[in-house]
């Protein structure tokens, strides 16, 4: 019997944590093309790349920052290398896709929502003030114009769902023709705000998306955000047909007792986990592969 191939994706040292919460957090561009390589060599197809001031580890979306992490890591390793169109409060759609649009990577992230109300689709009427119309059109999603920006560069999206009403803003974008199938959705849950990670939460945030695009229209990957979240994620997308994401951006633990030492720690872990429920780790051009990437 031949097992099914799954991909594992390391997101290596995220924009939300600080570093002070532990030594192991990558900070200077060469920490990050060191650790984002070790990963790489323990078994991660995908590293998941944002960068931070080098002298502070406050992060920041700077792109000559970027240019230099994601060369340092083409130069020594195959995996695909993942930037965030993230970016940080209070930035220009614009600012945040520039990694994008200036390095055209294979592949980046890309947010389906914030928790924000959208109220743009009121219909304009002819009584109207001008304040009201523009009132209403402020809510329309970062997203439309996010969508065109991946496109011109050729890069393909991995939408991050963090709760239910995300797929339901992704597949108004699909309605809309702004997305190319088969897609690749990331299942990010344990966001305080957002969805919880848990099997159950895994389950519907799964069946939704099926119901809503169709089965085998996407190919789907679990981040459980915290301890052990992360990796009761990991085992139920080997089960349920997914593929994986560990990393020190959502998880500092590797077992209840120990802190990671480093993402590859994490990676060696869940890469573990892939045989014993007969699944076999791909490697960066298998998961290429799976993910239609050029
Ligand atoms: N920070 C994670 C919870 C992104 O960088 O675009 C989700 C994430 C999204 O990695
Ligand atoms: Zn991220």
């Amino acid at each position: 019997m031949s097992l099914e191939p799954v991909f594992l994706s390391c997101a290596i040292t995220g924009g939300m944590s600080v570093p002070g919460q532990s030594a192991a957090i990558p900070v200077t561009p060469e920490e990050i093309v060191d650790s984002a390589v070790e990963a790489s060599g323990a078994g991660a197809a995908i590293v998941h790349i944002h960068v931070r001031e080098p002298e502070t580890g406050k992060p920041v979306a700077d792109l000559g920052l970027f240019k230099e992490v994601l060369a340092g890591i083409g130069e020594r390793c195959d995996a695909i290398v993942q930037p965030t169109s993230g970016g940080g409060v209070g930035m220009t759609i614009e600012e945040r896709a520039r990694v994008v649009t200036e390095c055209r990577p294979e592949m980046a992230t890309f947010n389906c929502g914030s928790f924000n109300f959208g109220i743009f689709q009121v219909s304009h009427r002819a009584e109207m003030q001008p304040w009201e119309i523009e009132y209403l059109e402020s809510t329309r999603d970062y997203v439309f114009r996010l969508s065109e920006l991946f496109r011109e560069a050729g890069t393909k999206p991995e939408y991050e769902v963090y709760d239910v009403g995300h797929l339901y803003n992704l597949h108004h974008l699909a309605e809309r023709g702004l997305v190319d199938l088969p897609f690749h959705v990331q299942f990010v849950l344990g966001v305080l705000g957002a969805n919880a990670a848990t099997l159950e939460q895994l389950l519907h945030m799964r069946r939704t998306a099926v119901s809503l695009f169709g089965e085998g229209r996407f190919t789907w990957s679990a981040a459980g955000v915290g301890y052990p979240g992360q990796f009761h994620l990991a085992a139920a997308a080997l089960m349920l047909g997914g593929h994986m994401r560990v990393g020190l951006e959502d998880n500092l633990r590797v077992t209840a007792t120990e802190r990671a030492r480093s993402n590859a720690e994490l990676v060696d872990k869940a890469v573990r986990l892939a045989p014993l429920l007969d699944r076999s780790p791909a490697d960066p051009d298998g998961a290429r592969a799976i993910l239609g990437l050029r």
